[in-house]
């Protein structure tokens, strides 16, 4: 097995009943498998909502560290869909050539000093600090910020070996609710001030929802680009062909990130609870109780998908949900994706191979499930293409 390999754990599961149970801090989930069923339950928000006590959507259930709501992931509609138009425009500007530019100077510069290194440990000392530069473009922040934001670790709500982290979240929420009190006072051209000043529904959003979309900033959009921005190091270190690809073919980067979402799926799945008693996958689901869209396992789905266990760079037709489905869809992705085409861009222009030097793989437990989600950490060398 190549060392960049995501195996797939649902698949026998998913080709004989298309759901499994499992539990979650004495809380069951029944995890759907299946392509279909994910995207029909993403759709169906009356009897699957997302508007449940705050953190039990997500698996696991964040209830006992969080009371605030996130925001618009946490709400359904058709309130979901007056805040997702406060926000869509400020979420779309990484498509401004501007904004690619500077995130371009930033992948530049992190590879060129990642190059005159004999080893790199890419979690901490690449993809973190690079998802976290990359952010305060997003939020329109000095650039300085990132260095607090790169002092958190990985995930925000969980540490290495530990499920669930209430310290680490309350400095989250700390620092948010500063920020948050500074831009009240002090309004400048950031995302805290822009919410602040937003109009929503014929009134201003209140400071408690301004907090809950920038929890949701900071912690929707951590792990998972660190682990799409890793695996694709790996990737590359074990196929280095690919790389000299889009050197030749720069046209198919586009189509790679996508099927590298696809075949990575740096989000496994996310819960809804059942609001009546009802069925999915021919089984009963009660009223209260908790489903997942497994989005890692729709995305290998045989049924969809050729191939699905293999990275075929230009795949064309590639209806994969790893950034979610329907009126929830990633806000983010837009963002997420410019990190990446760029990421591949610049990689393949400055990088002949890469070497793995050791790793140690993050595998995450869903019941009788293990799925490799990316690294705990991964050492590397790059080397550089000589003229
Ligand atoms: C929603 C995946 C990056 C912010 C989602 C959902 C998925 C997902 C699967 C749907 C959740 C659901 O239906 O319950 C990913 C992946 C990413 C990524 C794979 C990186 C490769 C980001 C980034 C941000 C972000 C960078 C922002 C900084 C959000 C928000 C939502 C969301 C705000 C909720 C949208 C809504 O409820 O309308 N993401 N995400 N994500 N993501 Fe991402
Ligand atoms: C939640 C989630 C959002 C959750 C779209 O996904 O990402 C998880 O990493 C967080 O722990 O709170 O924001």
């Amino acid at each position: 097995m190549k060392k960049s390999e995501i195996p797939d754990p649902f698949a026998a599961q998913r080709s004989k009943c298309g759901y499994e149970t499992i539990d979650d801090q004495n809380d069951p989930v029944t995890m759907l498998l299946r392509h279909k069923d994910v995207r029909k339950t993403a759709h169906n928000y009356k009897t699957f909502t997302s508007e449940a006590v705050p953190g039990r959507i997500v698996v696991p259930s964040e209830v006992n560290i969080r009371d605030t709501r996130q925001i618009p992931f946490e709400v359904d509609p058709p309130k979901h869909g007056a805040y997702r138009s406060v926000l869509e425009a400020w979420f779309k500007r990484p498509n401004n050539a501007g904004y690619q530019e500077a995130l371009t100077t930033m992948v530049s510069s992190i590879i060129e000093e990642m190059l005159a290194k004999e080893s790199l440990e890419v979690v901490n000392e690449f993809a973190l600090p690079l998802q976290s530069r990359a952010l305060t473009l997003l939020l329109n922040t000095p650039f300085k910020e990132s260095e607090t934001w790169i002092s958190w670790g990985t995930h925000v709500f969980r540490s290495e070996g530990e499920a669930l982290d209430a310290d680490k979240a309350n400095v989250l929420y700390d620092y948010i609710e500063r920020e948050l009190d500074r831009a009240i006072a002090n309004p400048s051209d950031d995302l805290y001030s822009v919410l602040m000043q937003s109009d929503f529904d014929g009134r201003k959003l209140t400071k408690e929802e301004a907090k809950g979309v920038m929890v949701l900033t900071f912690a929707g959009g951590r792990d998972t680009v660190i682990n799409a921005v890793t695996n694709a190091i790996a990737y590359f270190a074990d196929h280095p062909k690919s790389l000299k690809r889009l050197r030749k073919e720069p046209e198919i980067i586009t189509n790679a990130v996508e099927e590298m979402i696809r075949y990575f799926s740096p989000l496994t799945h996310m819960g809804r609870v059942v609001t009546e008693d009802t069925q999915v996958c021919e089984h009963a689901a009660k009223a209260d109780s908790r489903v997942s869209l497994c989005w890692a396992s729709a995305n290998r789905d045989e049924n969809v998908f050729e191939n699905p266990d293999e990275i075929v760079l230009n795949r064309k037709i590639n209806p994969h949900v790893g950034f979610g489905f329907s009126h929830h869809n990633c806000l983010g992705a837009t963002h997420a994706r410019q990190i990446l085409r760029i990421l591949l861009k610049e990689l393949s222009e400055k990088i002949e191979s890469i070497d793995i030097l050791d790793l140690k793989e993050n595998i995450e437990q869903w019941g009788r499930f293990q799925r490799k989600v990316g690294y705990h950490k991964i050492s590397v060398k790059f080397n550089a293409i000589t003229p």
